[in-house]
């Protein structure tokens, strides 16, 4: 994963794309922990310049690359349907744009990854963090109509990426799992976190627990739904679009929710090593219910309504489980920047998911 691509190869799979296009240079984003993506500068035979994104797709993580794809594409061109009949003032800028290459294939598969390209949004940018209330409503905003325009999706069903994603019951039990295999002589050292985690079970499990009752209905949802996801206007500050498609699959409407409020609700960044500092702000989360219920309030069942300040203790916990798991398991999911680096984002979002409960709910 950390492996340099030459710039020779980048130039080789972007023509794939677009073999008319002069390719002038790459220069690589470090944002994700996933996939691994490159802004891609380039002419068109016409001279004019143009600006792409180019990205490899992890196949380790998603080993259904393909289906992936057929979701992505499906999503972008019902967005871009959607946005066309509401009469978006500004539709090419509202949803990804995805690029066949001339053979006609949704990418170039290759040993590093699945490789496709889509239009870079200009003058628009996503952000690690939120710094105002207004900041963290426009992106609940995007992410309730995201999942508002989506409600119509025409059949079939999404293909589940990454089966059991949202699965938290099964993420506990594979933390348990970890801990007792123990491969890597972490175990000792992260007791008291495991012990923590399990404590926050049933509270992390409600939402779970009401879907499996029949309260909380499966809706296409984006799963992923962090700030940084959220393309904002440099002028205006307005979201204009929602990334990051990957986990685009059949969810729980707090499921995205809930990933508004693990993104959000604290200001410091998910890896924060000083877990005084977590702290979850009421301000922030007032903001959040606003601007998702704006969008999506009519459609949600009581039960949902209900239960929104635990799709964010649901979700922080649940990735919190996930990095320890990766801790304990050798760190082979997550990309990390240093030794300890899921650890520290373990017990971060262990911090934000008990100040969720103990100042939210
Ligand atoms: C991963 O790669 P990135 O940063 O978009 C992960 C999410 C986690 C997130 C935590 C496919 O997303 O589930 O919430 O890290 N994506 C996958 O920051 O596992
Ligand atoms: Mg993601």
């Amino acid at each position: 994963m950390t492996d340099k691509i030459p710039e020779s190869r980048l130039r080789e799979i972007f023509s794939a794309f677009l073999p008319d296009f002069s390719f002038r240079r790459a220069e690589q984003y470090f944002g994700g922990h996933i996939n691994r993506t490159f802004f891609v500068d380039a002419e068109a035979p016409d001279g004019r310049p143009a600006r792409y994104v180019l990205q490899s797709v992890n196949k380790h993580v998603f080993t259904n690359y393909e289906g992936l794809m057929v979701n992505v594409m499906r999503i972008s061109e019902h967005l871009a349907r959607k946005n066309e009949e509401l009469g978006s003032a500004d539709p090419e800028r509202n949803h990804l744009h995805f690029l066949r290459t001339a053979n006609g294939t949704m990418g170039v598969d290759s040993p590093e990854g699945f490789w496709r390209l889509y239009r870079y949004i200009g003058r628009a940018a996503g952000r690690d963090r939120a710094e105002t209330p207004e900041e963290a409503r426009e992106a609940a905003l995007a992410f309730g109509r995201f999942q508002r325009l989506l409600a119509d999706l025409p059949a079939p069903r999404l293909v589940e990426t990454i089966p059991r994603f949202h699965d938290t019951r099964n993420r506990f039990e594979r933390l348990e799992a970890a801990f007792a295999a123990d491969a890597h002589g972490r175990a000792a050292e992260c007791r008291a976190d495991f012990e923590a985690f399990l404590a926050l079970r049933p509270e992390a499990l409600r939402l779970q627990e009401a879907n499996e009752a029949g309260l909380v209905p499966e809706r296409t949802t984006h799963n992923d739904a962090k700030f940084a996801n959220v393309l904002l206007d440099d002028r205006t500050g307005r979201a204009i679009c929602v990334i990051d498609l990957d986990t685009c699959m059949p969810g729980l409407s707090l499921h995205d929710f809930g990933d508004l409020m693990r993104s959000m609700c604290s200001d410091r960044p998910e890896d924060e090593p000083d877990m005084s500092l977590v702290v979850a702000r009421r301000e922030m989360y007032d903001a959040l219910a606003d601007g998702f219920l704006a969008e999506v309030g009519s459609v949600l069942t009581e039960a949902e309504r209900k239960l929104l300040p635990y799709g964010g203790i649901s979700m922080t916990t649940e990735v919190g489980v996930r990095f320890l798991t990766d801790y304990l398991e050798g760190d082979h999911y997550f990309r990390i920047a240093r030794p300890g680096h899921n650890l520290v984002r373990a017990r971060s979002q262990l911090a934000l998911a008990r100040s969720m409960l103990e100042r939210l709910v």
